[in-house]
């Protein structure tokens, strides 16, 4: 990264700075760690889908995944898991030092390249992929909607126009294929996700969708929801702030083909959590983004140690 343009990790940064910043810590990478850029998958517009995994060497090591940007203009995520990515890396206090000699810690810090491109260049607001439609003059398919995992049951519009589009058909989508491959390869030994979006101030874990007009739960709910707790009263503590916690179904609307779905239903992982930041909307100024790390990082920190108790 060339020093005159100062990345300011405390501001919003394009694709192209977030990548070179992710290169160079690379070649910063803690003594005792591997530090490796996986390419998971390739977009439409031929942007490279970038995994960072920080881990130790150790046998069949348990892994933290925390992924951000499957839609494209809540910024607050990516900026808020770059930070998060920062303080694992840098080492410097207790808490993380601790956290790497137990784990491994897989960033996705922008899921949707293309989308988040475009949302820099052309249209703030723009929430999906940015793969055509054939047929329709409207891109984009709505990525949090278009997993293979009760497809189109709820929550989801066939109008290849609408912001929830849920694609062609479930994993009709590179980045959609990207994370389910990814699952596949690690979901055994990944211990939770998370699947970071904005801006409604809640822990929300699975399911989305609803079976015979009834939010869906999972045999173990009870174990999700309460990790959901520990995690989000962990970040209402931090600054006295309100967060809600529960299935997405329950907690902010039915919708399905959801990533914490997935990912719990077929990729064998039991803790899976989108996370809801603060706001105020969807274009919060940088000075959002210190304070969202300090409460996401009180948060996870609760949700790993609650995960340890149970
Ligand atoms: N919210 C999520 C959305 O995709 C959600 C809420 C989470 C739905 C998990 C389904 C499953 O609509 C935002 N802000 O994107
Ligand atoms: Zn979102």
């Amino acid at each position: 990264l060339d020093e005159k343009k100062q990345f300011d990790i405390n501001d919003y940064n394009t694709l192209e700075d977030i990548n070179s910043y992710l290169d160079n810590q690379r070649n910063n990478c803690p003594s005792g760690a591997n530090c490796e850029i996986e390419v998971i998958g390739t977009t439409h517009e031929r942007r490279e889908i970038r995994l960072f995994k920080l881990t130790k060497p150790g046998a069949n090591r348990r892994i933290y995944w925390f992924d951000s940007a499957i839609h494209a203009r809540e910024w607050l995520a990516p900026a808020t898991n770059l930070k998060i990515f920062d303080t694992m890396i840098k080492q410097t206090d207790a808490d993380s030092i601790s956290l790497l000699n137990k784990y491994d810690f897989y960033f996705v810090i922008i899921l949707n390249p293309d989308g988040y491109v475009y949302s820099w260049n052309s249209e703030r607001f723009w929430r999906k992929n940015r793969s055509p439609n054939p047929g329709s003059i409207c891109l984009g398919t709505d990525l949090n909607r278009n997993n293979d995992i009760c497809w189109r049951c709820d929550g989801t519009s066939s109008n290849p126009c609408s912001d929830t589009y849920g694609g062609s058909a479930a994993a009709s989508e590179l980045e959609t294929k990207a994370v389910a491959d990814t699952v596949s390869k690690y979901g055994s030994r990944i211990v939770a996700w998370n699947t970071i979006h904005t801006t409604a101030q809640m822990i929300l874990h699975p399911y989305g969708y609803t079976e015979n007009g009834i939010c869906y739960r999972a045999d173990d709910h009870d174990d999700m929801f309460r990790v959901a707790n520990a995690y989000a009263d962990a970040v209402e503590n931090t600054y006295q702030t309100v967060w809600t916690r529960g299935t997405s179904c329950e907690t902010i609307y039915a919708a399905s083909g959801g990533t914490d779905d997935y990912v719990k239903a077929h990729g064998n992982v039991k803790y899976s959590f989108t996370p809801e930041l603060r706001g105020p909307g969807f274009n919060p100024s940088p000075s959002a983004i210190e304070p969202s790390y300090q409460e996401m990082w009180n948060g996870i920190k609760a949700m790993i140690a609650e995960i340890e108790a149970i």
